[in-house]
């Protein structure tokens, strides 16, 4: 098979926000020569594809935006507090245009498979429009929530009407207004659109297995005063970001749930509710290492669910009781609760009573039909491992990286994976990725990852890979982590439990950036301890 070209020194695949800083970082400070393929028509990743209406980010922007470039942060004024996804696609878009990204990415391609060859230490790759590229290094930027996860419900293919997924949404406008709507999932992109949809939809029925924790976002217009003071403020506001576990600069909890006394506990609740946010998992300083601090907490939530929604039995529908709060990621919304209290919309349990298949004319729960001009899946993502898996690639003697992870994903660093040399997986499992701010998560991969490079390329070394033994106990030493907090007690998709057959094992390293900064970079001081090296022939 022919190549076209000569090898490239690095192939990234996918131009969301972590292909995007690879590309400029390897192309622009190392002089490499990159390709980027990208499925989309354009850069954004995620928020190319997450067009729903209410879709906008849990991290406030001022937070979820690159950090690297000074200038960048003075010329983009972000509108609101939780921006919306077309200003958040029209900020990856400004970001490709300003360091002129586009040219090295290619569009509406997506990569089918990737070999690697010792004998030329390089990968060939194969893309969806029969083109085969080699390369050096192979850049995985395909991020941890693009695999969207269509559950295979009985009749699907019968319906008759319009069958849309969250994070596929189509590109052209959906005219949902009078039309009797189903949404089935309620994570935070149920809990987004719900809302959105109940406003213009003749009927709304929600299908809810598993009811989950949600704050309000307390979302806003910036005022310009707000404008001008955070565009003072962000070199401190960068500086707190990276020196806080989440990416995202918090007030410090007051402390121990019960070392405070009951009043004290009570006012740190509602102040963190009336402010809004993820960052109400900041009550106390246990929330997520304590059960019975958690308790609390959940109770909390419990209660305003109750103060909000009129009928007391479609509140306790909606009253999560089956996993800690935070366990599964907390979400946050506008309105959520409210919706249940319009004349329009219906809640119902698929939990007891589950769905049995989907009919021509709606969906079947039980013995009754709910009728349904357009069902809407939020049922999210095969996460983490979903997007690279979907790939075939084969590392050394031909072994397939979806049936190493088959019995559990294995990245070291959440970056180098024994068996496929000069494979990087930015934000791969075993990272703090999507339990930290993600940007800030990519940021920090990438700049590891270019310091390894360059390392790489000074000392000769035509080939790496991850140690078997550091990579396995990378996996023990995430699992450990995870089991200190009550992450494990739910049936989350950060254990990968949303998916049939799925290894169930805790995917991202939750003890935050900085302390995986620390790792990664005391690995890189002991001369990247724990990575196999092959010299150039
Ligand atoms: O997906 P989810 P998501 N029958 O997996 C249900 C990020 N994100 O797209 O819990 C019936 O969380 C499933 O039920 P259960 C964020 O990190 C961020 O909402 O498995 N129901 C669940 O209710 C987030 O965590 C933002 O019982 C079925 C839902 O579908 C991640 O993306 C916005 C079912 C899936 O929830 C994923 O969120 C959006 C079935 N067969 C997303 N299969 C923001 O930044 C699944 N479900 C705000």
């Amino acid at each position: 098979m022919s190549t076209s070209g000569t090898a490239r020194d690095a192939v990234v695949i996918g131009a969301g926000f972590a292909g995007m800083y690879a590309l400029k970082r390897l192309r622009d400070d190392l002089a490499l020569d990159v390709v980027v393929v990208e499925a989309g028509d354009d850069v954004g990743g995620t928020w190319y594809w997450n067009r729903y209406p209410g879709a906008r980010c849990d991290a406030e922007s001022i937070y979820y935006s690159y950090t690297f470039d000074p200038e960048l942060d003075q010329e983009w004024t972000w509108s609101e507090r939780y921006s919306a996804q077309p200003e958040i696609l029209a900020y990856a878009q400004h970001v490709a245009a300003r360091y002129d990204l586009r040219k090295d990415i290619r569009f509406g391609t997506t990569v089918t498979a990737a070999t690697w060859d010792p004998a030329s230490t390089t990968w060939t790759v194969h893309t969806s429009d029969g083109d085969v590229l080699a390369c050096r290094y192979l850049v995985s930027a395909a991020g941890c929530l693009s695999a969207a996860n269509l559950p295979d419900i009985a009749g699907l293919a019968d319906f008759r009407g319009d069958v849309l997924h969250t994070g596929q949404w189509p590109h052209e406008p959906v005219d949902l207004i009078g039309r009797r709507v189903a949404v089935i999932g309620t994570g935070s992109s149920g809990i987004q659109v719900i809302p959105e949809i109940a406003k213009v939809a003749a009927h709304l029925t929600v299908l809810q297995r598993t009811p989950n924790f949600t704050v309000p976002a307390r979302n806003r217009l910036h005022e310009p005063s707000d404008v001008a003071d955070y565009k003072s403020r962000y070199p401190q506001i960068r500086s707190e970001s990276w020196a806080s576990p989440g990416g995202v600069a918090v007030a410090p909890p007051p402390g121990k749930a019960y070392d405070l006394t009951p009043e004290q506990r009570e006012e740190s609740m509602r102040e963190r509710w009336a402010a809004g946010g993820s960052n109400f998992m900041w009550v106390f300083e246990d929330t997520m290492t304590d059960l019975e601090a958690n308790a609390v907490a959940a109770e909390f939530v419990r209660d305003r669910i109750r103060e909000t929604v009129r009928d007391p039995e479609v509140a306790e529908r909606l009253c999560p009781t089956s996993h800690p709060i935070g366990s599964k990621r907390i979400c946050t919304d506008t309105d959520y609760y409210e919706t249940f209290n319009r004349e329009n919309v219906t809640l119902v349990d698929v939990r007891t009573t589950p769905i049995r298949r989907i009919t021509q004319d709606g969906v079947l729960v039980g013995d009754t039909e709910v009728p349904a001009d357009v069902i809407v899946f939020a049922t999210g993502y095969d996460a983490m491992t979903g997007p690279l898996s979907r790939i075939d690639v084969r590392g050394v003697d031909g072994l397939s990286l979806r049936d190493k992870w088959s019995s559990g994903a294995r990245a070291y660093l959440g970056i180098a994976v024994a068996g496929f040399p000069n494979l990087f997986t930015l934000t791969g499992p075993g990272s703090p990725s999507v339990l930290a701010n993600v940007i800030a998560s990519i940021e920090q991969h990438v700049d590891w990852l270019v310091d390894y490079l360059r390392t790489l390329d000074e000392g000769g070394i035509a080939a790496t890979e991850a140690d078997q033994a550091a990579e396995e106990e990378w996996a023990k030493r995430v699992d450990a982590l995870a089991h200190e907090t009550v992450y494990p007690q739910a049936d989350s998709w950060y254990l990968g439990a949303n998916i049939e057959g799925k290894p169930r094992q805790f995917l991202p390293y939750c003890a935050g950036i900085p302390s995986f900064r620390e790792i990664c970079d005391s690995v890189a001081a002991d001369g990247y301890r724990g990575f196999v090296h092959s010299p150039a022939r």
